[in-house]
């Protein structure tokens, strides 16, 4: 396996026609979920993918695996329990801004321990990819997630986005977690809002150094449509969007950005190549409703790419 992640998905309602919810005539089920969305995006690049959860023996966690697994992500680690799958609701209000709603607690995934988990299978992966929200589900899966990376082999590089979301816990549980957590992080995916949260300011070569003394060697700072920072192997830099898209749902973005960085660890890519990647592929899934179904292929990337190298010529 190339990637292996670990993380909750849920089911997303999506209203129909956009706007408020009070005027819905219907609503839409997409899957949701940080990690799927990154695995989808891996898997659409050809990279072999793995995912490990749990969800509800009900009929939204067979919505779940059945649009998984029909993007060729392996899927025999999900638990299927007698819990429930999680599920919220999805507004993307008429000013633009998307605003959700939980239905998750003591979810299936929520309650998640290391039963779940075949160390022997992550250990054979190249890459771990996780996010802070696995951290922020509940006491147990933040132990969970602990203990896996306390005993993964080094080989096994471990990408992390702390996605910190507002409504699972607060600022201050957040940056106590995740600063815990970084020493086992060898990527950092993070964006500028996150950084200040974590550190209390937005220097972003201080952050660098702070991050690297805490032992995660290679952070990447994602600054929305000013592109993006890096420090990897030693080499820093910044990227501008290599384009800007016309954004219709911004949810999925990072999740997309953290796949081009994942694709170019795989593929041994230049830290400036990889970023510029990443940074097209955030734009780029803005363009669609839901969090990564206009995800591109290889071909559309290189393409647009290419074309876009050309017009700066
Ligand atoms: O990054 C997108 C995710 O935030 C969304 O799909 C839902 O996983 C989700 C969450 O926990 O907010």
């Amino acid at each position: 396996m190339d990637v292996v992640a670990i993380g909750e998905s849920m089911v997303a309602l999506v209203n129909e026609p956009s706007g408020y919810i009070r005027h819905a005539d219907g609503f839409k089920p997409f899957v949701a979920g940080a990690e799927t969305n990154t695995l989808v995006g891996l898997s659409r690049l050809g990279h072999k993918t793995s995912w490990i959860s749990a969800l509800g023996t009900d009929e939204l966690g067979e919505f779940i695996l059945h649009k998984v697994r029909a993007e060729q992500v392996d899927t025999t680690s999900v638990s299927m329990t007698d819990d429930r799958t999680g599920v919220f609701f999805k507004q993307i209000s008429p000013d633009g801004s998307v605003d959700v709603t939980y239905y998750r607690e003591n979810s299936a995934a929520s309650r998640m321990t290391m039963n779940h988990i075949d160390m022997d299978a992550i250990n054979r992966a190249k890459v771990l990819y996780l996010t802070g929200i696995t951290l922020s589900l509940s006491a147990q899966t933040k132990e969970m997630l602990f203990n896996v990376v306390r005993a993964l082999d080094e080989e096994v590089k471990v990408v992390f986005d702390p996605n910190i979301r507002l409504k699972m816990w607060s600022e201050s549980a957040a940056r106590a977690t995740i600063l815990e957590f970084l020493p086992h992080v060898d990527y950092l995916i993070a964006g500028k809002q996150e950084i200040e949260i974590l550190l209390g300011h937005q220097d972003f070569d201080e952050a660098m150094e702070k991050f690297r003394s805490l032992g995660c060697g290679n952070t990447i700072i994602k600054l929305g449509k000013s592109g993006a920072l890096y420090d990897i192997d030693g080499k820093r830099g910044k990227v501008d969007n290599p384009k800007q898209f016309d954004e219709i749902d911004p949810v999925g973005a990072g999740d997309a950005f953290a796949a081009g960085v994942v694709s170019g660890i795989l593929e041994d890519t230049p830290p400036r190549e990889m970023i510029r990647t990443a940074c097209f592929l955030g734009g780029y899934i803005t363009q669609f409703v839901g969090d990564y179904q206009g995800f591109p292929s290889r071909g559309t990337i290189e393409a647009m790419l290419d074309a876009n190298e050309d017009e700066k010529v």
